[in-house]
């Protein structure tokens, strides 16, 4: 009976917690509608928008991805932090600011408090987004690449991987950017009990490209299956996300070879110009880009809006089955 009466009052804590944070977010009115009528709502990171992609591709990036979200029924809803206040749902004329890039830093979960304190504009990476949505109770996060270990620094381990071993949310991606260190990062994400799912495939995608010859433990093939697999790892208590790879589109993806030779072409530029910390991601990204001719951008793109268009349809799926908000947890 004590063990009862225990259980329940950690638990009125952990929902006071989560309110609290909660109130700390601004949420978008057409977001909040969403949550408040339990309706499927997408995250959506903003790094991706105003560091990882150029102008315009960016704004083709966001529109895109809100229609495929919208297109699966579901509500997406950007984060960010928009002049200090921590946001969930970033559109109109603050999107359009991001979207021209005025002064906006790359935030990660460390940076969110201090660009919050110090009024600043941030872009979220998935880590920083994984935080806001967590704390707004939301299931579903899509984006373009995770963060992971880095090829020739593997002390340099994205921010992204800790915040998924924290955050019970179905993250659909593409797999780890192809200038990672792909097995170390699977490895990783294991130690952080992370499941790894192959959306119709068993091997890991590499971003730009379909295969990467490393197998994965798990694969699915609908919505339903991943909706499952989540709701399986909720029951459990567990507190780990579920993150969903998606190789890139057939038609987009690019030959292994011509990404391999453009990667280590851009870790050589970086190399020679000492880019480190938190640059290091959008660099490479950029140097891919240049060597491939444009090719890694509209696979870029299209993979974005095939992860939204999946995390809508999982959301969909996650509300069917009752699971998609759960404050308290
Ligand atoms: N994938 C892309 N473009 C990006 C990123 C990923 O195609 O801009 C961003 C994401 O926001 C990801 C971040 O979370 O890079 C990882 O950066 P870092 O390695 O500094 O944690
Ligand atoms: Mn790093």
């Amino acid at each position: 009976m004590p063990l009862t009466v225990g259980t329940v009052s950690r638990r009125d804590e952990a929902r006071t917690a989560r309110l609290l944070a909660m109130s700390a977010l601004r949420i978008s009115a057409c977001v909040a509608d969403a949550i408040a009528a339990g309706r499927a709502v997408v995250a959506l990171e903003s790094s991706v928008l105003a560091q990882g992609l150029p102008i315009p591709a960016n704004r083709e990036a966001a529109t895109r991805m809100n229609a495929a979200v919208a297109q699966a029924g579901a509500i997406p809803a950007i984060t960010a932090v928009v002049r200090g206040e921590v946001s969930l749902g970033l559109e109109g004329e603050d999107l359009e600011r991001f979207l021209r890039r005025d002064g906006v830093r790359k935030v990660s979960s460390r940076d969110l408090a201090v660009a919050s304190a110090q009024k600043a504009d941030g872009a979220t990476t998935v880590a920083a987004s994984l935080c806001i949505a967590g704390v707004a109770g939301l299931s579903v996060f899509a984006t373009g690449g995770i963060g992971g270990v880095h090829r020739d620094a593997p002390f340099d381990e994205s921010a992204d991987l800790a915040e998924l071993a924290r955050t019970p949310m179905v993250v659909v991606c593409a797999g780890a950017k192809s200038i990672l260190d792909i097995p170390a990062t699977l490895e990783r994400l294991e130690t952080h009990g992370v499941a790894v799912v192959g959306y119709g495939t068993d091997e890991m995608p590499g971003f730009f490209t379909r295969p990467t010859g490393h197998r994965l433990s798990a694969r699915a093939d609908s919505p339903e299956e991943i909706a499952r697999i989540h709701l399986a790892s909720r029951a459990l208590g567990r507190p780990q996300a579920t993150l969903v790879v998606q190789p890139p589109p057939a038609e987009l993806a690019m030959p292994a070879e011509l990404v391999d030779g453009a990667v280590v072409t851009a870790l050589e530029e970086a190399r020679r110009s000492g880019i480190s910390g938190a640059a290091v991601t959008p660099f490479l990204l950029a140097a891919v880009e240049r060597a491939t001719g444009g090719h890694s951008l509209r696979t870029n793109l299209g993979l974005l809006e095939a992860n939204a268009r999946l995390a809508g349809e999982i959301a969909m799926e996650l509300v069917v089955r009752g699971g998609m908000v759960d404050v308290g947890r």
